[in-house]
């Protein structure tokens, strides 16, 4: 098994392979994660606009096609050529490999669209195609050494040219050279390996074509999300003044950047939800049944609002929170349109997946503003954050109310029906509870003696923040100040001055909320309704 063609054809392989797994995690992570798009991608975006032209003028429609096809052509070489390092240096290949994985990370990296778990996708696939060809290589390719021939040694039917001396059927007196293998144990072994290689493409093309499939309605929905046009607010929220934004570095941005909120659901693969066929249907007990078209949401008197949402798992400083400028329908006057009837405490909210949330009626009715959200930030929501529609409510933790992928409103009771979680053990009601977070230091940090400024956000949603107060190694609490709140139902930065002298320090931070009840210093888990404690940072000065 010497032969250059086959060291070639095990790198095609075993490369091949490891694309289509990198295709395929990628297809499940977000559409945007493909390594072999993002790649060529990049490619498109450093050619000159002359060559760019030429193309789609000699190949019009077909220039994608030529041009991906020309793309697996480039790669199928350069995986050849990779198992040919490999014979001529054990490790060459795999290097070429790294290489591969090397540009393919940044080439997702350098995505405008880029998530953090994206750069999995290319490790993953250059991880398999490697352990795929150090593998092959030392079952069939190892001059000589091949298990197969081994085994054929040992059952005495194939004597060796090389290899420990021949103590079992070894024709060959001793000292005299074994003869080469036989044509018949070698062209056993060269069947399993090619058996090996063919079953490696149809993995190869099954996972690439898997890929293909779970992406393909992904781009669907990603073309039909860009051509939408958000309606102007009927309701905008006020320009965010300069004094809600502290200038400290470290600091949680008052504005979470949709690519780096929090993303927390239940679906393994982002639905794909066409928002030329998504309907919302309310339902149960309300006078009239009321759906409506994603074109038919577009044109309502849509608010729009800065809300905090969290997620129930967050842990007591952690990062399951982002605040952003959400604009949607407000809930109740869709409920007011169906009209609903006595006796009613609870919606449950429905999406395109099955997921359920249970939200009191009354939060979706009162003045707050709960809405159904078709935008973030200015754009229509990201896939992942519930395109076409999803619901916001202020005060509420994600998993009773910020349903994504949303397609009913069943107007019901909590004696009749549950939410999502609620079986599962957490609380059917979830209000957030007051929180804060010490950004700055960071737990560990290493700072110089004297004033140093801490910082953080503290948040209250439906109910505000009046105050934040932070406690050094256990001295009397202190009052921080507050940069301007957007509204009652946004986290707010902080910051407090202090002078530290040498040695290990703790900090600890306190809200209180709009109504003066101050966050509760009881330790509590995440389950059932909220984690809950004092955020604790403990660092050093020197
Ligand atoms: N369809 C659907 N919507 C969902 C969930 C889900 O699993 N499926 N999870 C909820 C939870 S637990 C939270 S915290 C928020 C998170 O919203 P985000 O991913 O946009 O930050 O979505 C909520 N909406
Ligand atoms: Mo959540």
């Amino acid at each position: 098994m010497e032969a250059r063609r086959y060291w070639g054809l095990a790198g095609v392989v075993c490369t091949g392979v490891g694309v289509a797994a990198g295709e395929l995690t990628a297809a499940f992570i977000s559409p945007s994660a493909s390594p072999v798009s993002a790649v060529g991608q990049t490619v498109i975006g450093l050619l000159p606009g002359g060559v760019k032209e030429g193309a789609i003028h000699l190949f019009g429609t077909a220039d994608k096609t030529v041009f991906l096809a020309s793309m697996v052509v480039v790669m199928a070489l350069l995986a050849f050529a990779a198992g040919l390092l490999e014979r001529f240096h054990r490790g060459f290949g795999l290097a070429v490999i790294v290489l591969f994985g090397v540009v393919g990370v940044a080439a997702v990296a350098g995505r405008p669209d880029v998530t953090g778990t994206a750069f999995v996708a290319p490790v993953v696939a250059a991880g398999i195609a490697m352990a795929l060809l150090a593998w092959v290589r030392g079952r069939f390719l190892h001059p000589g050494l091949g298990r197969e021939l081994k085994a054929e040694y040992d059952a005495g039917r194939a004597p060796r040219a090389s290899g420990p001396p021949a103590v079992k059927a070894a024709p060959a007196a001793p000292g005299q050279l074994s003869p080469p293998p036989p044509e018949a144990a070698r062209s056993a072994s060269r069947r399993t390996f090619l058996g090996f290689m063919g079953a490696g493409a149809a993995v190869a093309v099954l996972a690439g074509g898997a890929a293909v499939l779970v992406r393909r309605a992904s781009v669907v929905v990603a073309e039909l999300r860009a051509k939408v046009r958000l309606p102007r607010p009927a309701t905008a929220a006020a320009a965010v003044p300069a004094a809600a934004v502290l200038d400290i570095a470290g600091v949680t941005p008052l504005i979470t950047d949709a690519s780096q909120f929090y993303r927390i659901d239940t679906a393994l693969v982002v639905p794909a939800v066409n928002s030329d066929t998504w309907k919302l249907s309310v339902t149960g007990m309300v006078e009239r049944e009321i759906t409506l078209t994603f074109a038919q949401l577009l044109t309502k008197p849509m608010v729009e609002s800065y809300v905090t949402i969290g997620c129930v798992s967050n842990e007591v400083g952690g990062d399951l929170v982002g605040n952003a400028r959400w604009l949607g329908w407000p809930v109740r006057e869709l409920l007011a349109e169906a009209g609903v009837r006595p006796g009613a405490d609870m919606v449950l909210s429905r999406s395109t997946d099955g997921f359920t949330a249970g939200t009191p009626l009354e939060a979706l009715t009162d003045p707050r503003n709960a809405m159904i959200a078709v935008g973030m930030n200015g754009a229509p929501l990201p896939m992942v954050h519930g395109y076409p529609a999803r619901l916001i409510v202020p005060g509420l933790y994600g998993y009773v109310s910020a349903t994504k992928w949303l397609s009913e409103l069943k107007v019901t009771t909590f004696a009749a029906d549950q939410g999502y979680w609620t079986p599962l053990g957490w609380s059917a009601l979830g209000p957030i509870k007051t929180a804060s977070r010490i950004d700055v230091p960071r737990a560990g940090a290493k700072l110089a003696t004297g004033r140093f400024t801490a910082a953080g956000v503290a948040w209250s949603p439906e109910r505000g923040i009046s105050a934040v107060e932070v406690q050094l190694d256990g001295g009397p609490w202190q009052s921080a100040s507050l940069a301007a709140a957007l509204n009652k139902d946004t986290w707010v930065q902080w910051q407090v001055p202090l002078t530290l002298a040498a040695g290990k320090h703790q900090l600890k931070v306190r809200a209180v909320d709009g109504a003066g009840a101050v966050q509760t210093g009881d330790i509590a888990p995440p389950a059932p309704d909220g984690a809950s404690g004092w955020h604790t940072v403990e660092f050093t000065a020197a």
